[in-house]
């Protein structure tokens, strides 16, 4: 039997919305929440001490980057991802294939898994499920997501149905890549010194996971492998797709497929339906998900947990989030504006510069791009707590109205 460690406590309800608390290896989390996008073991331009000083509680690295480059065994070698990047709270790793298909135009699923043509040197090479896990131990991140075949939910016919089923038949290699780990990490404890007890003759488990030279980062019985719903806009694919992933017991779920292009009342059915039929004690993730809009909607659906690249890249395009919208800094009007960006907010942006600063900066200096970045991931911090508090308090549908009273729904 699969040991579940990590631990979703529900702390308030409104209808469906939940707001919980994730215990994860690195991190005590608080849903809902928006994980910032690090591709390379970074959120381009803030250090990690900034993305502490916003409140950010977890965030996700893609293992197709980091497996190019420095490569997860290097990774490893210096003690996993936390480590060297220096990121003291929880990590999630997306399984890879996604990234790939949307990236690389010449990657090709078949059976045995994800093949594409390395970027590095034109090689061809194969990631199957096994393997992405694999790598997924090596970089140790606290979530760790199941290789899927995921089809854009624009695409119609049989192809979304083989692509569910694969990726059911893919959980169970995802599961069984886990479970070797585990097997060999009892095996090296049991070779190295043996079981441990304590003073009562208890089994306390894997603690001094140095004693046995087992790295202490490495440690894939605490990785929480979540399982990713797909079968595109089809509600029957969709819930034979749940029903298979929660007969496998996993420690989470996530909705994949979506956010590709189809329209809002498509993607929301698609939430609703599958958070309906998902256990109630384990968290939800609707992957690459991350307008306001989207989040405070999937939320009330019953959703907890989300990430995009959303806040971070269009903060380097010159846009900042704000709760009537969005602001471009680069519109000639900023030139001199001398309010702060948002003067509800009190991150450290708005509190020391000026729009006509920020206008100033942003099509010629870095300090732009990652001052615009610092403000809108505060935005999705504090969005991530509003949404937590007013859920507890019972207040949810009045925030939710005070936010939509404005448009929060982005102009491109
Ligand atoms: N699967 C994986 N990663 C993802 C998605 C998915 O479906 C999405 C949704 N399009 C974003 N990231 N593995
Ligand atoms: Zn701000």
């Amino acid at each position: 039997m699969r040991v579940v460690v990590l631990l979703c406590k529900i702390l308030g309800r409104f209808n469906r919305a939940r707001a919980a608390r994730l215990t994860l290896p690195h991190f005590v989390c608080e849903t809902p929440l928006f994980m910032p996008v690090g591709t390379q073991g970074t959120i381009k331009g803030l250090t990690t001490n900034q993305l502490e000083d916003i409140g950010c509680q977890i965030i996700l690295g893609n293992t197709y980057h980091l497996a190019l480059r420095p490569t997860s065994e290097l990774i490893d070698e210096l003690g996993g991802l936390h480590k060297f990047m220096n990121w003291p709270r929880a990590l999630l790793t997306d399984s890879g294939g996604f990234q790939m298909v949307s990236l690389l135009h010449l990657a090709d699923i078949t059976e045995e898994g994800v093949t594409f043509q390395s970027p590095v040197d034109g090689k061809p090479m194969l990631l199957t499920p096994e393997e992405s896990i694999q790598i997924q131990n090596r970089i140790g991140a606290d979530i760790i997501m199941a290789l899927d075949d995921v089809v854009k939910t624009t695409i119609t016919g049989p192809r979304i149905e083989e692509a569910m089923y694969r990726t059911l038949r893919w959980i169970d290699r995802c599961i069984a890549g886990t479970d070797f780990e585990k097997l060999i990490f009892f095996f090296s404890r049991l070779v190295h010194t043996g079981w441990d007890f304590n003073d009562k003759n208890t089994y306390i488990g894997y603690h001094h996971l140095n004693k046995c030279g087992y790295a202490a980062h490495k440690r894939p019985k605490e990785q929480n492998l979540f399982g990713i719903v797909q079968g595109g806009l089809d509600p029957v694919l969709r819930d034979i797709c749940v029903q298979g992933l929660v007969e496998r017991n996993l420690p989470g779920y996530a909705i994949g497929g979506l956010a590709g292009g189809e329209d809002k009342d498509s993607f929301w059915r698609v939430v609703a339906q599958c958070t309906a039929s998902l256990p109630e004690s384990k968290p939800r993730y609707v992957m690459g998900v991350g307008y306001p809009l989207d989040i405070v909607v999937c939320s009330a659906l019953g959703a907890d947990m989300y990430d995009c690249v959303y806040p971070t890249r269009t903060a380097r395009f010159g846009t900042a989030l704000v709760p009537e919208g969005v602001l471009r800094l680069k519109h000639q009007s900023m030139a001199d504006d001398t309010r702060p960006i948002d003067s509800t907010c009190e991150c450290m942006v708005c509190k020391n510069y000026t729009r006509a600063y920020l206008h100033c900066l942003v099509t010629k200096d870095a300090m732009g791009s990652q001052l615009l970045s610092y403000h809108n991931l505060y935005y999705m911090m504090q969005l991530s707590r509003n949404l937590h508090s007013s859920i507890i308090e019972g207040t949810f549908p009045k925030y939710v109205c005070l936010l939509t009273y404005y448009t929060i729904v982005p102009s491109h």
